[in-house]
């Protein structure tokens, strides 16, 4: 039997993957692993406290209803970022604008993280999985000064790490810096996140399509035929595939990492720039689907190449086993 590696061994045991980093990493990582615990504890018991269960009675930048628990996973990350000493800004779902942290020791942080603290928060009130997405820079701003809109519109392919969370049956935390992708899976009875899938690699090809089928009459046509072609008896071996939509991007994100799959949400004349954000929730995806030999595009490009112009940008959003996606862009173009 193997010794259990806990994620702060495990990053000090890779931390020459990451060069420029004196403990910096270890640090963010930690301060995520703790607020992700933070928030598992409080989703596991959403249905105990009433006063975390509904919405918040008020709606964020994206016109979405904030459930209670949406506020109180993003004041816990912005608190262990402002705290932490290696950030000096955050850019989040629920927050309108970025927030450049005040004091000496935040100024001095090289880094910023982007994140959506509850995605798929709608599901909460029905049990279902949701997650935490992170994306992490180094500023370019100058250490020292307060940070700025440009450290938080970065290309994607800029980051230095990206992962999410995954409140589910078990709460997992996957991640990548660049050298591959690593998942850890939360051991309540010691309250660590331990080595639990390493070196993941997303199955090159897959049998699940995972899209809300709902938008198939608003989306364009070369969708509409990838689409009957994953629903075709005969195509492959493999067909017909599977239809699984979880309605959580990172819970249909997860399963076709460990699975195989292909998770779609278009642009629709409902949803003319799709839906996804670019900047927490697709980028950071993007990221670990290539580092684990996956793609990621908007249907038209790769998302790692996108220069943001907004904060709250959205993008078509197309991510998957290697095949599948090759097949799905043959179709669009
Ligand atoms: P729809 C949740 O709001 C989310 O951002 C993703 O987690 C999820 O995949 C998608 O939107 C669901 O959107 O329009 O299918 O309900």
């Amino acid at each position: 039997m193997s010794k259990t590696m806990t994620l702060n061994e495990f990053i000090l045991d890779r931390q020459a993957e990451f060069p420029f980093a004196t403990g910096e990493l270890t640090r963010i990582l930690g301060d995520i692993a703790l607020a992700s615990k933070i928030v598992a504890r409080d989703v596991r018991r959403a249905g105990l406290i009433d006063n975390i269960l509904g919405a918040q009675g008020e709606t964020n930048i994206q016109g979405e209803e904030q459930q209670k628990l949406d506020v109180i996973a993003d004041n816990q990350f912005i608190k262990v970022f402002k705290h932490g000493g290696e950030i000096c800004g955050i850019a989040s779902e629920e927050n309108d604008d970025f927030v450049a942290f005040e004091g000496e020791q935040a100024m001095n942080g090289k880094y910023v993280v982007l994140f959506d603290p509850l995605d798929g928060s709608s599901n909460i009130d029905v049990n279902v999985s949701i997650g935490t997405i992170f994306s992490i820079y180094r500023r370019v701003s100058p250490v020292g000064t307060k940070a700025t809109l440009e450290d938080m519109l970065q290309k994607g392919t800029e980051q230095i790490a990206a992962g999410y969370v995954l409140y589910g049956s078990s709460t997992m935390l996957v991640y990548t810096t660049g050298c591959g992708v690593n998942g850890f899976t939360l051991d309540p009875s010691i309250g660590e996140f331990c080595l639990s899938h390493p070196d993941m690699k997303m199955p090159v090809d897959g049998r699940i399509y995972a899209m809300n089928e709902g938008n198939i009459k608003i989306c364009e046509q070369g969708l509409r035929d990838y689409i009957s072609y994953c629903q075709e008896a005969d195509a492959t071996p493999l067909h017909p595939y599977s239809g699984r939509y979880i309605g959580s991007l990172v819970a249909d994100f997860h399963r076709n990492l460990v699975k195989g799959g292909i998770y779609v949400y278009p642009d629709t004349t409902l949803h003319p720039e799709g839906k996804l954000r670019l900047l927490y929730e697709c980028n950071p995806l993007a990221f670990i689907a290539e580092q684990a030999g996956g793609q990621a595009t908007t249907g038209r490009m790769r998302v790692l190449e996108i220069k943001p112009e907004k904060l709250h940008q959205r993008v078509p959003y197309y991510t998957g086993s290697k095949n599948m996606m090759d097949k799905a862009m043959s179709l669009l173009k």
